[in-house]
């Protein structure tokens, strides 16, 4: 639970949210009130099946997530029951159609990442590899029979997944990956996967591994479905990476495979080459750029609790003074900036019409703008930003992961300046 360590200062968003507004509105008949926690009506964009997702998801993460958080967080221990939760509410996979999943607008899909990410971006992360990248990879890629196989049981967060791109020696540029797909020395309809892959989200818990490989035949890049369960011993380890500073609250691990056996039928029949990987990371980037919003509200609110409440020179709380309430107008805007762009950049999904660009766009600049923000509130904090119970500290700390992974910031300018300038910056 949220409890000041010092004197109460601040309380749970929650609670503090409509504290203090109707002495500062200039509502009448006439004249709407100012919303400092959707300031630009971002809901009146919303459907009615989109608000209600919305509702229930902040109600589940508020009331179950956020109890459980600061023990996670202190003690790196990931619950993943929390995965079983969301699949009885059909959080997972929600915006895919059939096998158990709702089938919601991605615009929806995004309003639950965003809530889960109010709590904590590592939640929101072991959401995003089993939703959208796991799930979504074998949704768009899958045979009928993996779909049948997989589907299902991930979408009830009973079958659990990770997704392997990065590797030791290539982050950020995976098209030069070292792991290879060979056939099996003795086992017809098999292949053997070696290689290793870090910093992998899920990878110690997973029951299904997405590994993408070089295939020997054409050595190009290929998905395959490893099932752990079937890994002879010393084929398959998945060690966790501990000792984090960030991201806590998941469970992050390697992969590594030495002869590991995969069938033939565990392998996507059709798509070569990266765009198997990254159509995947469409979505989950989609994902982030509007979780990390959540983020950011919720450093939002828990800092403008704390200014109305923390006082200092003749009493006066610190939220009358210029330089903190600059603060806030910065991140509430931007917060307001980077909800609006998401949704339009998800309507435009749902009618085919996004690229690739505009998802870079809104991953870089919301990621950017959540991390930068929320190092400036943080500081409104005082001495007690130290303190792990404030949280502020921990969404700084998670805010620079989410800037990291599914493509550093400036690797997503790069992909924008290609696009602006037809020249290529990469290599
Ligand atoms: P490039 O020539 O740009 O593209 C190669 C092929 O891929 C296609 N493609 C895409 N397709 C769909 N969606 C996209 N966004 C796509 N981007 C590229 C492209 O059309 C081409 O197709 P084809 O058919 O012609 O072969 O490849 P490149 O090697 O030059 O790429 C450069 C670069 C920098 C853009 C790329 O390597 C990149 O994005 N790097 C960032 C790496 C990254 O994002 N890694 C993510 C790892 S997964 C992760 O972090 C999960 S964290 C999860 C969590 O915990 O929440
Ligand atoms: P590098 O590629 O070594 O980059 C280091 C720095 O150099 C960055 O600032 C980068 O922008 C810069 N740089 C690199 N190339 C260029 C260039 N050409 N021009 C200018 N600058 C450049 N990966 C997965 O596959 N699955 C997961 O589930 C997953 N989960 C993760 C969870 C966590 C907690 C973390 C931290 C990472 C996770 N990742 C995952 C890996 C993540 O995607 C990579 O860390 C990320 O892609 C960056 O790669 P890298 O760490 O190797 O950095």
């Amino acid at each position: 639970m949220f409890r000041p360590a010092v004197r109460r200062c601040a309380r749970p968003f929650t609670t503090s949210f409509r504290q203090g507004r109707a002495a500062r509105s200039y509502a009448s008949a006439s004249h709407p009130a100012f919303d400092w926690e959707d300031p630009l009506a971002s809901k009146s964009l919303l459907t009615e099946d989109e608000l209600a997702i919305s509702e229930t998801a902040e109600r589940y993460c508020q009331e179950r997530m956020l109890p459980r958080v600061l023990e996670a967080y202190r003690n790196e221990n990931y619950d993943a029951k929390i995965l079983s939760e969301m699949g009885e509410l059909g959080l997972l996979g929600s915006n895919l159609e059939g096998y158990g999943c709702a089938g919601v607008s991605t615009v929806a899909s995004g309003l639950i990442t965003r809530a889960v990410e109010r709590v904590d971006s590592g939640y929101r992360s072991g959401m995003s590899v089993q939703s959208s990248l796991v799930m979504g990879g074998i949704h768009e890629f899958g045979t009928d029979e993996q779909k049948q196989k997989f589907l299902p049981e991930m979408a009830k967060g009973k079958m659990l997944g990770c997704f392997g791109l990065t590797e030791p020696n290539h982050g950020s540029d995976p098209g030069s990956m070292e792991t290879t797909a060979r056939p099996h020395p003795t086992k017809k309809g098999y292949l053997v996967l070696n290689g290793a892959k870090t910093w992998i989200t899920n990878s110690p818990i997973a029951d299904v591994l997405m590994v993408w490989a070089k295939f020997h035949e054409t050595g190009k890049i290929r998905g395959f479905l490893v099932e752990r369960k079937d890994c002879p011993a010393g084929t398959l380890e998945t060690p966790a990476i501990k000792n984090k500073n960030g991201l806590r609250a998941s469970i992050t691990g390697m992969i590594q495979m030495d002869n590991c056996p995969v069938p033939e039928a565990n392998m996507f029949p059709d798509v070569e080459g990266l765009s198997g990987p990254f159509t995947c990371l469409n979505s989950a980037r989609y994902g982030i750029a509007l979780g990390t919003m959540g983020a950011l509200e919720d450093c939002i609110a828990r800092t403008r609790a704390y200014a109305l409440e923390r006082r200092q020179f003749k009493n006066n709380p610190i939220a009358k003074y210029q330089l903190v309430q600059k603060k806030l107008a910065d991140a509430v805007t931007d917060a307001a900036y980077g909800t609006l762009a998401a949704i339009q950049v998800g309507r435009l999904k749902d009618e085919g019409k996004a690229t690739p660009e505009m998802i870079s766009m809104i991953k870089r600049q919301n990621c950017d703008r959540a991390l930068s923000n929320a190092r400036v509130l943080q500081e409104v904090f005082g001495g007690n930003a130290v303190s792990d119970e404030y949280g502020i500290g921990r969404h700084v700390a998670n805010l620079f992961v989410t800037q990291t992974y599914e493509g550093q910031s400036d690797i997503h300018s790069l992909i924008l300046g290609r696009a602006i300038t037809g020249l290529q910056a990469f290599v």
